[in-house]
């Protein structure tokens, strides 16, 4: 017996090291987003945004001296692109998952990180009940409920006549059926009458039937709530077709890429934005920096809010390592994953969108927010989002 039991430990030992995962070194972190389809005029930016956070907060030591490498996957624009990425990642063994691009593809992906104990971070997921996912999904892009109703609040502030508005929205996508529900809201609140609703697909590029049908309401204010493709073929449209007010965009609308769509006649277009890349802290001048040198632009929103994510994973993992005191890469997987989506909420983050808190249900609370106006360049497909107020 007694030369029975040490040799038991041993082998019991042995059995729970083979199922022990590890974590690799570098610390691997996921990023899901689309990089093919519509949605990729999206999600380039967000991984722009994401390759800079890498560059930037490794050469800074990564997670207390360990560096990070991100693995990217393609969600592509769909729910199924969606759950394949998060598939992969999470079989790649990584701690935590920056994604996906659109609230459609987060109401079908996260809840499988959430069932795997995954951590997730919704990096431009806006619509009402993201973080309501489950306990292992949070984001750090603000909901449209915080930022949507500032820029008609601008459009009358400048033209307090405004009365008539024509509401336009995509039908079959989460976010813009969750944004326009806020905007028409927002409508009513302000003592505006919607003379007119409208509805189309993301996939549709001839909108003749909705612009006339706004023309006919006679419309002061158009507000849309669409993605970037749809959304400025929309826009061409009305203007096309003779529509001369102002006309508001959703969160879809606040993708440069969105520019050589509508070309000359995105020009006025109001955006109200979670972000400025003038914003004056230490957190937003480096990450724009390194931006400019990188892409020689500004960055937008879509590419701060994924440096954001990235950075929010990467300091709750340092915060890990000094609760624990011991490094992730000799901690367990399963382990590293429940502290650091622990440490993803009820926590404070400065970002390039200034400080940021993340509550108990992994939703943010952002202090500052933007209208932007649409200024195009003279070459008619290039342009920038103005900070209007
Ligand atoms: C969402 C959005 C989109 C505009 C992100 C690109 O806000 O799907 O929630």
């Amino acid at each position: 017996m007694t030369r029975v039991l040490p040799l038991l430990a041993l082998l019991l030992a042995l059995a729970v090291n083979a199922l022990a995962e590890p974590v690799a070194s570098p610390i691997p972190i996921g990023v899901a987003v689309a990089t093919t389809s519509n949605v990729a005029l999206f999600g380039e930016e967000q991984v722009n945004g994401a390759k800079i956070a890498e560059a930037v907060l490794n050469a800074k030591g990564g997670v207390n001296g360990t560096p990070f490498k991100i693995l990217y996957q393609d969600t592509a624009g769909d729910e199924a692109g969606a759950i394949n990425a998060f598939q992969s990642l999470i079989t790649a063994k990584v701690v935590g998952i920056v994604g996906p691009t659109l609230t459609q593809q987060a109401f079908a992906a996260d809840p499988i990180a959430d069932r795997a104990k995954v951590p997730v971070i919704g990096p431009s997921n806006t619509a009402k009940g993201i973080a309501q996912i489950g306990p292992y999904v949070g984001r750090v892009s603000a909901p449209m409920t915080d930022v949507a109703p500032n820029s008609l609040k601008y459009v009358l502030s400048v033209d307090p006549k405004i009365k008539k508005v024509a509401v336009m929205f995509a039908q079959n996508d989460a976010f813009c059926t969750s944004e326009t529900g806020i905007f028409q809201e927002a409508i009513k609140n302000l003592g505006l009458e919607t003379v007119t609703i409208q509805k189309f697909q993301t996939t549709d590029t001839d909108f003749t039937t909705q612009v006339t049908a706004v023309l006919g309401a006679g419309a002061d204010m158009v507000v849309i709530s669409g993605l970037a493709a749809d959304g400025g073929n929309l826009v061409k449209q009305l203007r096309q077709l003779g529509y001369q007010g102002p006309i508001v965009g959703g969160n879809g609308f606040n993708s440069t890429n969105m520019l050589p769509v509508c070309g000359p006649l995105c020009e006025g277009i109001l955006v109200a934005q979670a972000y400025s890349a003038q914003a004056d802290n230490a957190v937003n001048k480096l990450f724009v920096e390194k931006y400019q040198e990188a892409y020689k632009k500004m960055p937008p929103q879509f590419a701060a809010q994924a440096y954001a994510a990235v950075q929010v994973v990467v300091e709750a993992l340092a915060k890990v390592e000094k609760d624990s005191g011991k490094k992730i890469t000799a901690m367990e997987l399963a382990e590293v994953r429940e502290l650091l989506n622990k440490n993803l909420q009820n926590a404070t983050f400065l970002t390039p969108m200034g400080e940021i808190a993340l509550d108990a249900d992994g939703e943010v609370h952002q202090k500052t927010f933007f209208v932007s106006q649409i200024k195009m360049n003279p070459d008619g497909k290039t342009g920038a989002y103005v900070i209007v107020n």
